[in-house]
């Protein structure tokens, strides 16, 4: 198929039909009104042609929608340039010989679910014993010290404890990002750390379902995580960021 990189259209069924399933909630009573005002909103989000497909009173005057419609807009793929990591991806074995080879002694890392989260299981998966999705956590390899401090923690407390543990690596989970609260608690972090002028003693990683590595080197950070990351993808970058930094 001969595909115009630089003007790239949602498929439905043909190249270039621009369609797409939207599905939104307006705070207005389920009914005819509401469906119109579904379409005019699709309409003016750039979709030509909407239908309301779906619409679902949700009670207390809230209605849910699914419309579907063809996007008048496109994008230039091929002008598109997004950071990426500068290594390779080591498994389980590599990773603990490359700590023994190349830096000579344990890895501290110290990691927790800061401000007010409480979602424990992104940070568990990637430091908990056990694991997940066939991948060992990080407590589980010799030679990583593995620190997990839970949730709710206070970026304070964080450092408190990083200081403590001379950590290398701080891991920092954050999976709520209602009001961007996301956003503030990681660039409090990066803020608290230049202050007491201690940010480069450490890498600092974030990672969560709405993060990935350009937005976390935009707040500060070192890099970023996203959904579906497992121990061996964050070890192997910090392992080998370790060694570039020796340099
Ligand atoms: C389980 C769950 C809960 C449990 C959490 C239990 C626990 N101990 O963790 C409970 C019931 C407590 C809960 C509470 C709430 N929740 Co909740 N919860 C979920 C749910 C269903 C699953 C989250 C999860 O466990 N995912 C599985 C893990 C493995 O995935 P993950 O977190 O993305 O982690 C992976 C990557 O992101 C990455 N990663 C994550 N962290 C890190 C860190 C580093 C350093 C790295 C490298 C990688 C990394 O690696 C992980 C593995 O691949 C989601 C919906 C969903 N289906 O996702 C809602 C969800 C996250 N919750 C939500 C909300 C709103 C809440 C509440 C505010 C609800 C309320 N009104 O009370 C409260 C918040 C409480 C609080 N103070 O934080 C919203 C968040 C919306 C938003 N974008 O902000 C979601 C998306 C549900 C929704 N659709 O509305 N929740």
């Amino acid at each position: 198929m001969n595909i115009d990189f630089t003007h790239v259209k949602p498929y439905g069924d043909t190249l270039n039909d621009g369609m797409v399933q939207l599905s939104f909630t307006l705070p207005v009573p389920c009914g005819e009104e509401a469906r119109e005002a579904a379409r005019q909103l699709a309409e003016k989000m750039g979709l030509d042609e909407p239908q309301v497909y779906h619409m679902k009173d949700l009670g207390v005057d809230f209605t849910f929608f699914v419309v579907y419609g063809k996007c008048r807009h496109f994008v230039d793929y091929a002008a598109i340039r997004v950071p990426k990591f500068q290594n390779s991806r080591m498994n389980f074995e590599e990773i603990n010989q490359f700590i023994r080879e190349r830096i000579g002694r344990k890895v501290v890392v110290v990691g927790a679910c800061t401000g007010t989260d409480a979602h424990t299981v992104g940070i568990d998966a990637i430091m908990n014993m056990k694991g997940y999705n066939g991948e060992y956590g990080l407590e589980r390899y010799p030679e990583i010290e593995a620190y997990n401090l839970g949730s709710q923690v206070e970026n304070e407390a964080l450092i408190v404890r990083a200081i403590e543990y001379r950590a290398d690596v701080l891991l920092v989970s954050q999976v709520v990002t209602q009001k961007d609260i996301h956003i503030t608690n990681l660039t409090g972090l990066v803020e608290l750390l230049e202050a007491e002028g201690i940010r480069d003693r450490f890498i600092l990683i974030c990672g969560g379902p709405r993060i990935d590595h350009e937005l976390a080197l935009e707040l500060g950070f070192d890099a970023g995580f996203g959904p579906g990351t497992l121990a061996p993808d964050v070890a192997s970058y910090f392992v080998q960021e370790m060694v570039r930094r020796k340099r």
